[in-house]
Parts: C-alpha cells; sequence; structure tokens
C-alpha cells in the first residue's frame, strides 16, 4: 500500500538508533531530546492510528515539564482530553521501540490488533513547550501524522493543559468551547471575572499576585491572558524566559521539593506567589511569613481549599451532591486527616500519575484530584453540572441558593476538566480567596502540614521495586518492607514509603514525622535501606 511506503521512506529520515529502548512512562516518554525525534516521528503514526480507531481528534503534546532544557518527551491525548487509555501506552511502548525495519510490522499489528480502518480520515492536534529542541521534535510528530494521510493543525506553542482543552473542545463540537487558544482565554475570563465582580471592597493588594513562570511556555500564556482579565488580577511575572534556563531554580517542582523560594522572585512577607512548572499543568502556592520563614501551600493545601469552598456552595445550594477527595501516597498526612475528620469528605489514594486520580475522581458527582506537587483539578459528572445549570436558571428559588448556584456554574466554567492546568486553578484559588475574603496566611492555617522530605536515590535497577496499596508498601525487594516499617516505629506520627519514579532514573523516598529533623533523618535511613 502507498501509506506504508511513505511511512517507510519517512521513518528513514527519523532512524531509531539501534538496541535503544525507551518506556511510555507517568506522563509519557521522556528522555534527553537528542533521543526522541524517531520516537516523535512514531507517535505522529500512533495518534493518526488513535484517531482513526476512535474516529476523533487526538492530541500530542511535545513536553518534558519539570524535567532539564536538555530533555524533552511526548503525551498523546484521547478524545475528551484526558490521557491516552492505558492498552495504547503499550502499543506507544512496542512502537517507538521497534528497530527501524520492524516498524511496519509493528505498525500492522496494532492496526489488525484494533481492526483499524485504513480508509477512516484523522485527525491530531500538535502542541510544543519553549524547549529549544521542541521546534525539530513537534515537526517530526507531524511528518509521522503526514506520513500515514492524517490530517493535522499545529498549535505551536501552548501549555500542555491548553492542548488538552483543545482536543476536547473539537470533540465535543465547541460545547466545551472554542478550539482556539483566544477561546480558552475568553471562557476563563469570563468565568473569572463573573465570580469576583460581586465580591465587596477588593483591595488592589487582593488582586495582586507574583507568579513565577519557571521561564517556560506558562509564562507566556498568561501574559497574552492578562489583558481579557481586565485587571481585574494583577499579576507580577518573574522568571519569564527571558533570561533564565527552564525550571533552572525556578518553577513548581523545584518550589516544592527544596522547599524554598525560587530564584528571581522578589517577594515582600504576606504577599501571595505561585510557581509554575514548565508545562504550565502543575502550580503551588507560597509566601513568606513575617520572620522570613518560608510558607508552602501545595497540591494538598490547594485541595482542601477548593473543597472546603465547593462543600459550603453545595450546602448554600442546596444540593445533594457527593464531593470526594482524590489523593496518592505524597500527600501530607495533616491533608487527609483535615479532609477526612473535620471536612468529612470521603477521600481516596491512587497511585502516582494523574490518570490514576482522573480515573478515581470520574467516580464521584463532584471529584477533587491534586498531587502534593500541585498537579490536579476538579471533575464534575455530567449530572452535577445539569443539577447545577437548572437550579441557577430557577427564577423561583429563593436568592442565598441561587447565588451559590450561580457561583458553582461560574466556577464550572473556570475549571479546566480534562487534567490538571496551572492557569486555570491560579484563577480558581484567586476567586474562592476573594469570595471567601480569606488571606493566603488564612488559607495556610487550615491545617499544619507535618514536616516532611522527599530524596532520591539512584540504583543499578530501580524496577526492582514493586509496590502495592497505592504505592504505600512495597512487595519486592524481599525485606525492604520490614526495613522501612523498623525505620518508622522510631519516630512520632511518621510514615515513609518509596517507589520507582516514572520520570527520572531514580528511586523516590518520601518520609514524614512530627518535626523536620525525624523526617530528614527518617528519609535518609529509608534510603540506605533501598540500596
Ligand atoms: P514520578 O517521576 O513517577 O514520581 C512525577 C511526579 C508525579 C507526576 C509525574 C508527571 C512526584 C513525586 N512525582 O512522577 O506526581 O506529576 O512526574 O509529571 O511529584
Ligand atoms: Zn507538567
Amino acid at each position: 500500500m502507498a501509506q506504508f511506503e511513505e511511512v517507510s521512506q519517512k521513518s528513514a529520515v527519523h532512524p531509531k538508533p539501534v538496541g535503544l529502548v525507551l518506556q511510555y512512562g507517568t506522563a509519557g516518554f521522556r528522555t534527553n531530546s537528542k533521543q526522541l525525534d524517531h520516537v516523535m516521528f512514531r507517535m505522529g503514526l500512533l495518534a493518526t492510528l488513535r484517531s482513526k480507531k476512535t474516529k476523533a481528534t487526538i492530541g500530542v503534546m511535545v513536553t518534558a515539564s519539570h524535567n532539564p532544557e536538555e530533555d524533552n518527551g511526548v503525551k498523546l491525548v484521547d478524545p475528551m482530553g484526558e490521557m491516552v487509555t492505558p492498552a495504547w501506552e503499550v502499543y506507544a511502548t512496542q512502537l517507538a521501540n521497534a528497530e527501524q525495519e520492524e516498524l511496519l510490522t509493528a505498525l500492522k499489528d496494532v492496526i489488525e490488533r484494533e481492526a483499524i480502518s485504513m480508509a477512516q480520515e484523522a485527525s491530531v492536534f500538535v502542541g510544543k513547550d519553549t524547549r529549544p529542541s521542541s521546534d525539530s521534535l513537534s515537526q517530526a510528530v507531524l511528518d509521522g501524522v503526514h506520513a500515514l494521510g492524517g490530517h493535522s493543525k499545529d498549535y505551536g506553542l501552548v501549555t500542555t493543559p491548553q492542548l488538552h482543552y483543545m482536543v476536547c473542545c473539537q470533540n465535543t463540537q465547541g460545547r466545551y468551547g472554542e478550539a482556539t487558544v483566544k477561546g480558552y482565554y475568553r471562557k476563563l475570563s469570563q468565568a473569572f471575572i463573573q465570580l469576583t465582580k460581586n465580591v465587596p471592597n477588593r483591595t488592589d493588594d487582593q488582586k495582586a499576585l507574583l507568579v513565577d513562570g519557571a521561564n517556560g511556555i506558562g509564562a507566556l500564556k498568561v501574559c497574552e491572558m492578562e489583558t481579557y482579565l481586565k485587571n481585574e488580577l494583577q499579576l507580577s511575572l518573574f522568571n519569564d524566559g527571558s533570561s533564565g534556563k527552564l525550571n533552572h531554580l525556578c518553577g513548581a517542582d523545584y518550589v516544592k521539593v527544596q522547599q524554598r523560594a525560587p530564584k528571581g522572585v522578589e517577594m515582600t512577607a504576606g504577599e501571595r506567589c505561585c510557581s509554575y512548572d514548565g508545562d504550565a499543568d502543575r502550580i503551588v502556592y507560597y509566601y513568606s511569613g513575617s520572620a522570613g520563614r518560608f510558607h508552602l501551600l501545595d497540591g494538598d493545601k490547594i485541595a482542601t481549599l477548593i473543597s472546603t469552598y465547593l462543600k459550603e456552595l453545595l450546602t448554600q445550594a442546596g444540593l445533594d451532591l457527593q464531593i470526594a477527595v482524590v489523593q496518592t501516597a505524597y500527600a501530607n498526612g495533616s491533608s487527609t486527616q483535615y479532609l477526612e475528620d473535620t471536612m468529612k469528605v470521603i477521600v481516596r489514594c491512587t497511585k502516582t500519575g494523574v490518570k490514576h486520580l482522573h480515573h478515581a475522581a470520574q467516580e464521584f458527582d463532584i471529584g477533587v484530584y491534586f498531587e502534593a506537587n500541585g498537579h490536579g483539578t476538579v471533575l464534575f459528572s455530567k449530572a452535577a453540572e445539569e443539577k447545577i445549570q437548572k437550579l441557577a436558571q430557577d427564577s423561583n428559588t429563593n436568592d442565598e441558593r441561587r447565588r451559590a448556584a450561580l457561583l458553582l456554574q461560574n466556577t464550572v466554567n473556570l475549571i479546566n476538566q480534562t487534567v490538571g492546568d496551572a492557569i486555570s486553578d491560579m484563577l480558581l484559588i484567586e476567586a474562592v480567596l476573594a469570595i471567601r475574603g480569606m488571606t493566603v496566611q488564612q488559607w495556610d492555617a487550615i491545617y499544619t502540614d507535618l514536616p516532611n522530605r522527599q530524596l532520591k536515590v539512584k540504583v543499578a535497577d530501580r524496577r526492582v521495586i514493586d509496590t502495592t496499596d497505592a504505592e504505600r508498601r512495597t512487595v519486592s525487594p524481599a525485606g525492604l518492607q520490614e526495613a522501612i516499617d523498623s525505620r518508622v516505629k522510631k519516630y512520632r506520627r511518621a510514615r515513609s514509603f518509596v517507589r520507582p519514579s516514572g520520570t527520572e532514573d531514580v528511586v523516590r523516598v518520601y518520609a514524614e514525622a512530627d518535626t523536620q529533623e525525624s523526617a530528614d533523618a527518617l528519609a535518609h535511613e529509608v534510603s540506605l535501606a533501598v540500596y
């Protein structure tokens, strides 16, 4: 077939280094950008097949998120804007690792197993972050799409969540919004303005926010959005990419892991600050206390703020909708305790990786999911959205219920439900703080984090570690869990676990305890047990 000849010819321009083996991990393929050209071409092919199979538009995002600038990566986006389904992750790995002369066989194998009609049209949306390697790598994706006769739309520089949003808009015939970057700005900014317009006496101080753009795509995009916000939010942007290196000493991952302010952000005591990561799908907040102490408000604090706000509105609206918070093992023990015991919301724990949290959150009327690192969003079931909308339009209901329903409706519009979104989450947090009249200190005081420490350990082969119970316990190698248990026992309010990273060649160690010294010591002891 002519199509396959085209694939053969074009793939020779994107050759695979012999023997190179890569894995579709927690967030797609991710490694040094020099090793990725063939993977990109092949993901273009696979996205085209996925589009033919689903008869819908598929997304391909070229980014390595919080990884260093030299790395890059790619992830596929399914029709509703969610991460690609696990069975296709397996195909992605097979296709990426097929040696040059085996590529056609691997491709035909997917076509056969999925009974794909090659006559079906295909459409693929492509986006990229600001890494120097992203230009040529996204071109390789497009080459792959065209080699199989697929149609493509190149969105160029967009945040990861913007690309997810476009895919969802396209496949819902505009019901979710317009599949353009401007459409995204308009939808979110209108919802934000609606939410904040009736907040009495919002001062300039309350409207001011410091943003660390991680020298990445989020900085570019939040600048573009600013005019749409009509001064309802006044942003001071740092690490805007004009001089610094992507993610270097800045960005959400640096701030969360190092538990310190990013380089270049000049903050005065009590000022609200936030950091995006390299592809703007994560956000963390922080401020400097009066004694100069650094206070971090991570994904757990964000989930708590948002779920408290939503629960209050549901009560005011008199809507009987079940709300749950989905976390991972990295959630601070204090947050879980607060959510379960004080807030009385359902809490679920899943494996690391947004796809797991997203999936679990879909089981509830309202599912708030956040990883501790600030990656998360809120999902509303179709039935929940309909109930909210009906009440917001019901002129017979009383003012308080109607007001709450309208707030809920605009909140739904402000949230990017396809995936965690730093810009959307930032606007939601700012709106919630304004509506509830809360300062960042008051938000921080909802509960006190247990001191914690995260470490990375280099081992010969991280895959020898196998986990269970949403990664909270190890099943292999033999004796490791017992070793962890015996160390945890020595400390108060302590917890520790280890798991192989899905994005880096390391084992991650997490420990928390009643004091920072204990958390540090426990993390250190457990990392020694991992060797
Ligand atoms: P790994 O490397 O598998 O721990 C990291 C983050 C995840 C997720 C992915 C994708 C931690 C501990 N892990 O995964 O939460 O965000 O990257 O970006 O933060
Ligand atoms: Zn990211």
